[in-house]
Order: C-alpha cells, then sequence, then structure tokens
C-alpha cells in the first residue's frame, strides 16, 4: 500500500515554510507507490494557544497527486494568512499519501483522519482495518458520528474514546500517556497496519506502531561529536537534549537524504517520540485484555542499525526486482482479494461467495442475453480464462472483446447486454473508451478494477474492486492471478440461484480456499525455471500451446515472454495447430505444451504426439504424476504443477511461465521492472 511519513525536529527552530517542504519531500518520495489523494498535518500558531492546552493541528487533505496537496495547502496558507515563517524549537508533522482500499479518494477520505472537530487525534494509515466495521458500530453508538467512508476512521476515534475513558477513570493519579493510549487502541485492531498518531493532548510527541505493514525511524543527529559515535549506540534513541531530527517513513527512500541511521520498527512494537527520544514499546495481545485499567508498558532495548542497502533494494525486500516480488507475493494477494468474499457455510447453509459490489446487480445480470467481456493485454487474458467457468454457471453467452476493437468496429452493445470491463489500473484509455460507448448504448456496465476511485470504478454501474495491492511491475503478475479469482467467483455469484450446479459451486469455492497454498507449492518451481530460461536464453522465438482453461494462459504466458524477456513469442489455441502453425514446427523451435489435466487432456495428449513425429522441441507443462504419460519416449521437458479445480487451474499455471519470462528478461540483460517502449497503465490510445 501507499506511504506514510513524519518529521519531528528536537531543540533545533524550524520555519513552518521549511516544516511543511521536509513533509511534501517525504511525501514525493513515496508517490512512486502509487497514490490517489495525500494530506498533511502541522501546528498551528503557537499565539493561538490558550494556557495548558495546546492548538488545534492543521489538517489540509486533498485528492490527487502530491502537487495538487501542495497547491492547494499554499492556497490555505495564502487564503488564511498562515505565517510561513513562524519558527518552532519543536514540532512533529505528519504525512500520508493514499492508494485507496476503502471509500473513493476524496479530501474526506484522505489522511490524516481525525476524531473529531478538534483534531484531538490525528492517524495516517496504511494497510486495511478488517475488523472496522464492528469498531464503528460501537464506536457510534458510544455519540460518535463519521465522516469518511475509510477504514482508517475507527482509529484516531477509538484513541479519542479510550483516553477520555482514562482520563474520566482517573488512571491513578498519573495522566494516562500517548504510548498507553495507542497500546489499548491496538488490542482492538484486526488487519494490516502502519500507524502514525499525532494529538493535541500530547504536543511535540508522535507515535508509531505497525503490524505487517513497513515503517521506520531515522534519526539525525545534529551535533558533530554524536554524528561520530557508533551507529549501533542505542543512545541515539535516548533523549539526551542534544538538537535532532526523527523522522518515520513507510519506505526508506523518503530518509536517504536526511540520515542513515535507521531503525526498523517491527511488529508489535510502538514508537514513542517524546523529548527528542524515541521509546519502544512492545505490544502484547495477552495482556490488559479485561481489565479495566490501561497496562503500563515496559520499554525494549534496540539499536539503530545503518542503511546501507539500496534504497529500491530494501523496497524489494529480499527480491531483485518487482516483477519478481508481485510474482512471489501472489499466495497474500489471492487472499486478499478473497477475504471477507467466500462463505464457507455450516450444517445448514451453503458454501456461497458474497461480491458487495454487484450483489444488487445480480438479478439484472442473471436476465441479461448476453455477457461481454471487455478489456486489453492481460486484462484481456484475464477475461479469457474466466469466460468458460462463467458459461457453464450462468448458462448465458459470453462474447469477447478487445476493447480497441470494439470501438473501431462500433459492434453491436445492446441495452439487454452486460458489459464487463477489465482493467487493473482502472484508467485504460480504450477501455475506458469503450466504456463510454457502451453506456452510450444502455447496456449495464460493470467493472473489475485492482484501483477504487478510478475512472472505470467511477463510470461503472457497478463492479468488484480485486484488492491485489499496488502493482509496480509494468507486467501485470498478480492483478492478473486476482483478476481470475474475481472473475470465477463472479461466476459463482451469478450461478448461485441454480440448484443443479450447487456441488460444481462448492467444489470451486472449496478449490478457491485452497488456492493461496496451490499457488506457494508452484512458485517452488522457481529454480526450475531459471534453468529452462538459461536453456531458451538464445532462441529467436517462442511458442505456447493451450486450449480450454489454458487457451488463456498460452496467450498470457507468451504476452509475458513478449513483453518483458522482449522474445517473439505467441499463444496458440492448440486446437487451431493444424490450420496453419504446424508449419512452423522443426527440431529448432522451442514449443510450450499446456497439457494439465481437465476435459480436454487427451485432446492436448494427441498435439503433443503430432509435435512429437515433426521432432518439436517440447516442453510440456501437466499435472504432478503425468510425466510419463505426456512425455512420448521422455523426449521432452516436462514442467509438473499442482492439481487444482479445472476452472481455477489458469492461476496455477501461468506462474512458472511467470517466473520463466521473468528469468529469461534478467538472464537476456533487459530492464524488468520498466520494459522498452511500455508503460504500467496506457492512459493514451
Ligand atoms: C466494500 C469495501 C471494502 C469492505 C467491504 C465490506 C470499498 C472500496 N470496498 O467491498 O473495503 O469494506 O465492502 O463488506 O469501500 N465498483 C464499481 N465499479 C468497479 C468496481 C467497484 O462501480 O469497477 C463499486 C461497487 O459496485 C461497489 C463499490 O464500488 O459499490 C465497492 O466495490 P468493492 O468490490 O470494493 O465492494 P466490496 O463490497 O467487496
Ligand atoms: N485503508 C486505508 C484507506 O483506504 C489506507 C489505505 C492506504 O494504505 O493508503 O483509507
Ligand atoms: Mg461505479
Amino acid at each position: 500500500m501507499c506511504g506514510i511519513f513524519a518529521y519531528l525536529n528536537f531543540n533545533i527552530s524550524r520555519e513552518r515554510r521549511y516544516i511543511l517542504e521536509v513533509l511534501f519531500n517525504g511525501l514525493r518520495r513515496l508517490e512512486y507507490r502509487g497514490y490517489d489523494s495525500a494530506g498533511i498535518s502541522i501546528d498551528s500558531s503557537l499565539t493561538s494557544s490558550n494556557a495548558g492546552v495546546a492548538p488545534p493541528s492543521l489538517v489540509f487533505r486533498q485528492e490527487g497527486n502530491i502537487e495538487s496537496l501542495v497547491k492547494s495547502v499554499y492556497q490555505d496558507v495564502a487564503a488564511t494568512d498562515l505565517n510561513l515563517q513562524e519558527s518552532f524549537l519543536i514540532h512533529a508533522g505528519i504525512a500520508h499519501t493514499r492508494w485507496a482500499t476503502h471509500g473513493e479518494p476524496a479530501p474526506r477520505n484522505s489522511h490524516p483522519q481525525s476524531s473529531d472537530a478538534g483534531n484531538e487525534f490525528l492517524v495516517v494509515h496504511n494497510g486495511v482495518i478488517t475488523n472496522y466495521e464492528v469498531l464503528k458500530e460501537s464506536l457510534v453508538r458510544h455519540g460518535f458520528t463519521f465522516e469518511s467512508d475509510t477504514d482508517t476512521e475507527v482509529i484516531p476515534k477509538l484513541a479519542k474514546f479510550v483516553f477520555d475513558n482514562a482520563n474520566e477513570e482517573g488512571v491513578g493519579d498519573k495522566r494516562v500517556t500517548f504510548s498507553q493510549v495507542v497500546l489499548e487502541v491496538m488490542r482492538h485492531l484486526e488487519g494490516a497496519y502502519a500507524l502514525i498518531f499525532k494529538s493535541r493532548h500530547y504536543p511535540n510527541e508522535l507515535i508509531a506502531c505497525k503490524r505487517g505493514s513497513p515503517l521506520l525511524l531515522g534519526v539525525k543527529e545534529l551535533t558533530e561529536e554524536d554524528n561520530r559515535a557508533s551507529f549501533n549506540d542505542s543512545k541515539f534513541l535516548s533523549s539526551n537534549g542534544e538538537p535532532k531530527e526523527l523522522f518515520l517513513s513507510s519506505d526508506p527512500s523518503a530518509l536517504v537524504e536526511h540520515t542513515k541511521k535507521v531503525l526498523v520498527i517491527e511488529d508489535g512494537e510502538v514508537v514513542h517520540l517524546k523529548d527528542g527520544g524515541a521509546s519502544i514499546f512492545k505490544f502484547d495481545h495477552a495482556k490488559g485484555k479485561g481489565g479495566e485499567t490501561l497496562v503500563r508498558p515496559a520499554s525494549v532495548q534496540r539499536a539503530l542499525s545503518v542503511l546501507e542497502m539500496e534504497v529500491e533494494q530494501i523496497n524489494k525486500g529480499k527480491y531483485e526486482h518487482y516483477m519478481q516480488k508481485e510474482i512471489h507475493e501472489q499466495p497474500e494477494s489471492l487472499k486478499t482479494t478473497m477475504r471477507g468474499r467466500l462463505i464457507r457455510g455450516g450444517s445448514c447453509k451453503a458454501k456461497s461467495v458474497l461480491l458487495g459490489g454487484i450483489k444488487d446487480h445480480l438479478k439484472t445480470i442473471r436476465r441479461s442475453r448476453r455477457i461481454v467481456f471487455i478489456g486489453c493485454g492481460t486484462s484481456y487474458n484475464a477475461a479469457l480464462a474466466a469466460r468458460p467457468i462463467l458459461e457453464e454457471l450462468s448458462g448465458i453467452p459470453v462474447t469477447m472483446e478487445i476493447a480497441s476493437d470494439l470501438v473501431d468496429r462500433q459492434g453491436p452493445i445492446y441495452r439487454e447486454d452486460t458489459t464487463v470491463f477489465v482493467s487493473q489500473s482502472g484508467e485504460t484509455a480504450d477501455t475506458l473508451q469503450a466504456l463510454e460507448y457502451a453506456l452510450e448504448n444502455g447496456a449495464l456496465c460493470v467493472g473489475i478494477t485492482n484501483t477504487v476511485g478510478s475512472a472505470i470504478a467511477r463510470n461503472t454501474h457497478c463492479g468488484v474492486h480485486i484488492n491485489a495491492g499496488c502493482e509496480i511491475g509494468v507486467a501485470s503478475t498478480k492483478a492478473y492471478t486476482s483478476q481470475i479469482v474475481v472473475m470465477a467467483m463472479l461466476a459463482l455469484a451469478i450461478g448461485d440461484d441454480t440448484i443443479s450446479s450447487q456441488a460444481r459451486r462448492e467444489a470451486i469455492i472449496d478449490g478457491l480456499f485452497d488456492l493461496p497454498k496451490k499457488v506457494k507449492e508452484v512458485l517452488k518451481l522457481d529454480q526450475e525455471m531459471k534453468d529452462l530460461a538459461q536453456l531458451l536464453i538464445a532462441e529467436q522465438s517462442l511458442l505456447v500451446f493451450g486450449r480450454g482453461y489454458n487457451y488463456a494462459t498460452a496467450l498470457e504466458g507468451a504476452l509475458k515472454v513478449k513483453e518483458v524477456a522482449l522474445m517473439h513469442s505467441e499463444g496458440i489455441l492448440a486446437g487451431e495447430m493444424k490450420h496453419g502453425p504446424l508449419a512452423l514446427v522443426d527440431e529448432t523451435l522451442p514449443i510450450v505444451v499446456i497439457a494439465t489435466r481437465d476435459a480436454c487432456f487427451s485432446k492436448q495428449q494427441s498435439v503433443i504426439q503430432q509435435l512429437h513425429a515433426r521432432k518439436g522441441r517440447l516442453i510440456v507443462m501437466c499435472t504432478k504424476g503425468d510425466a510419463a504419460s505426456v512425455c512420448v519416449g521422455g523426449s521432452c521437458r516436462v514442467i509438473e504443477v499442482p492439481q487444482v479445480e479445472d476452472c481455477l487451474q489458469p492461476v496455477i499455471n501461468i506462474v512458472p511461465l511467470q517466473l520463466l519470462a521473468y528469468h529469461l528478461t534478467v538472464l537476456r540483460g533487459y530492464n524488468v521492472d520498466q520494459p522498452r517502449n511500455l508503460a504500467k497503465s496506457v492512459t493514451t490510445q
């Protein structure tokens, strides 16, 4: 997900303009992670403070990129006569760039999210709070009102609730500390998050904590002597009164320009920045449970490490490239895609799927005369992979359209049609144009996209977000598999009223539950695919034959090889082999044949035989244990993959081909994440 950043200057005078610029620059460094809106919070004028109470924090939020936030902040500053020269000896500012998961990109949904009109508690958040609905319900019962559609808003409100309660009860004779409040809030949160809290009640303090999403602390000492001290010295974290600057960031790229001394915050740690020092507490779920009073946390000792790795390297974790990281992330991204959408059923309830975005439109979809899938490139291939199961479970004819071709032909689209627009970014220009055309023709328009608030999400009548997380590599990998899974779920939802296919649907749902585990298993082929790439490194061309559910796999595998490894590659419908492509076969051209177990298996066996008879250089992808029955005379190379429910097999089968394309690219010395001539989201025609 996207970026959070904070800047705290201690015992060093900084003007408001300087503080703003540090925050903006932090956001600019994080912007490449994908954004749709941004926001910051700084302190208002010291002079406006009443005795003993800190002045309210200022919050600026804007939709769009960082520059639109910057512009609007300076406009507001000018309009309110906020003094940019005002100096702060100590000040804590926070900032956020958002990749929306809950609620469209809009100023009210941007972060910081706030506890109340007086901004008593402010929070920036990366990730998703999965239990926000129940938290929201109970906060509403306690009189809180909500302004945003985000999952995040429950966090500052919960902090205020905890704070108010603790003060009413009076925790001993001492005031509750900021870290106590946050530890209590954390106890209620489920999901993944990195958070930074800022509060009027704790001026010039910040709290950072995380579970799942990354977060780092950077420390910059401003005295010579301290800078020479050993980096491992934990005294960097102590409050010694020396001037320093503290930074928090979800990503090291925003820290390196300031300091190389960082602390990688671990899951469950709460970092309290106060008086120029950082105390670290460990969140313990068991503690405080059921108890009335708040836990008094014990601090832990942690030393700083030096940021020596290249920034990009750290973002990619243990991976060399984003494409590689995203391929290996698929067990996780698929889980997120399915989270909350599969219903396990029980003794009297059937297994089913729940797609909140289309449930109110299912009746209309079931009544439509035709379903038309519309997309480009990988998204088109994903729709093609889902087409057979959609036809089977819905009984409605499903046709495929490449977006630009539909527009070129002005092909017939009717009021009785359901058109489904598939796009990772939700901004693909060709697909958008086709959407406009379908809207004009009165069809029901359904979107399948990874990007909340994108043009496709906004302009379709309904749809499903694939929730695969931000994809950075230009070659789509995890979005492809998540798209297939969403469209399989769409087929299940549409077919949900048919008794005769219930057993089939339940088998598919079981298969979906099992899928992340199977993807993990197929990822173990990594080394084998690297070895295969080594063999193919100097080839001119690679053919990929598939049929049935895996015709799409052939197209998508070939597309990956083409777009990143810059090698000619073609996906071919195996049924068409005799009608032309067979002429290409000789002992030099490598050919991948997908022959996993499904209704087309025996046909693929005969394809293999015919290719073998022409001395084709075969690489056969088959179900585990089938090597002997697919590989005639043991003369071909075999890729054995785990078996899943037939209609989900494309999700498994594409993985070795993604790995092959990746390794081929690296071995051939090309740029993996930014292939020649291509852009991540094609927003021009
Ligand atoms: C929504 C929330 C999700 C969670 C869940 C709880 C959002 C974005 N999603 O997920 O975070 O709270 O409810 O039940 O807040 N849509 C389009 N076109 C598209 C894609 C989506 O119109 O291309 C619409 C869709 O019809 C729905 C909304 O956007 O009204 C959200 O879609 P979703 O798939 O995120 O919905 P859901 O229920 O899975
Ligand atoms: N779930 C939060 C939201 O949609 C945070 C998203 C992010 O990580 O940027 O507002
Ligand atoms: Mg919409």
